[in-house]
């Protein structure tokens, strides 16, 4: 772990002191020039996310308003991205992988070996900031090979786009590489929100709220956050879309979605389980949409949250075919 850690540091550095490298030549610096200001005319309303391994391939510079993210996930594990927006723009890349990760690598690690003292007093260490951060959705659990659409309501600030599933070894994907800064620039793109033809309340009271009846083919869900707390897991409510087999263990579903599980957000995920997308956390009173193409089958509008089932955290349905 330490010595991974050391390696990780080296290869940053590296990457550093290369890039500072390629900085002086001018060439390169007059690529990098063109290639902002072809950016700069982009319309930003529709934005592609690519993971390929443990990546988010995107922008990373976007416009504030509503945003439609195309997250594909061409790897071979289940992720999704969050938008965290940092309560200063001053946090840099030495808060997160010095500070932060460390924190949550070591709880978790705890939490694996059974030493639940151990990883509380390490997320102790999570710094206090963290408290402070705002979450404006992305996707929901995403299956690999599948697209994510989701449509999301940004504020200028700096984010942090990131991905918090975990490894085959238990280790997060955020440790593996999958975040990523993102400036949100005070200028709202032109886009407004898709006209939904479902709409989920998620309430951490009343639970889901959803009295749709999706079809075959294309749906988009209108998600509306009425509040917004942490759970027993320190993290709050979102809505994930699932398909599963006749006869799956459900249980093992709402079990995988608890982080604090030493398996929960594990690679592998459950099999009998396909993950769509759906809307990640949102602060109370904001909405996100997403956009899912249904065939016939058993579906599942899920929270990532301990307990989800005896919360009213989900809601299942039947798509029947036309
Ligand atoms: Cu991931």
């Amino acid at each position: 772990m330490r010595i991974k850690s050391v390696f990780v540091l080296m290869s940053m550095l590296f990457t550093t002191l290369f890039l500072a490298n390629c900085k002086s030549d001018s060439k390169h610096q007059k690529d990098i020039e063109t290639k902002e200001k072809t950016e700069d005319v982009k319309d930003y309303s529709q934005v592609d996310i690519i993971t390929r391994a443990m990546e988010f391939e995107t922008l990373d510079t976007l416009r504030s308003g509503w945003t439609t993210f195309h997250y594909k996930n061409r790897s071979g594990e289940v992720h999704f991205f969050l938008m965290d927006k940092l309560p200063s723009d001053s946090i840099v890349t030495s808060d997160i992988t010095d500070h932060l990760m460390p924190a949550f690598d070591d709880g978790m690690r705890y939490l694996i070996e059974e030493k639940p003292d151990s990883a509380m007093a390490a997320f102790g260490n999570i710094p206090t900031w963290f408290n402070d951060v705002k979450r404006y959705g992305g996707s929901g659990l995403i299956s690999p090979g599948k697209t994510a659409v989701s449509t999301i309501h940004l504020v200028p600030g700096k984010y942090m786009m990131e991905c918090y599933v975990k490894a085959i070894n238990g280790e997060w994907h955020t440790s593996h590489g999958m975040w990523k800064f993102i400036t949100v620039v005070d200028e709202p793109t032109n886009h407004t929100p898709p006209s939904a033809m479902h709409t989920v309340s998620v309430s951490s009271t009343e639970g889901y709220t959803f009295e749709g009846t999706p079809t075959t083919g294309k749906n988009i869900f209108k998600v509306d956050f009425i509040d917004q707390v942490p759970h027993e897991h320190f993290s709050g409510q979102d809505v994930n879309l699932v398909r599963y087999d006749d006869g799956a263990d459900m249980a093992t579903l709402y079990e995988w979605l608890n982080w604090m599980n030493p398996e929960g957000l594990r690679t592998p995920a459950p099999n009998q389980f396909v993950f769509l997308g759906g809307m990640n956390n949102c602060e109370a009173g904001e909405t996100g949409y997403f956009e899912v193409d249904l065939e016939p089958g058993n579906y599942v509008l899920v929270s990532e949250t301990p307990n989800a089932d005896k919360k009213g955290l989900l809601k299942t349905f039947e798509v029947v075919a036309d």
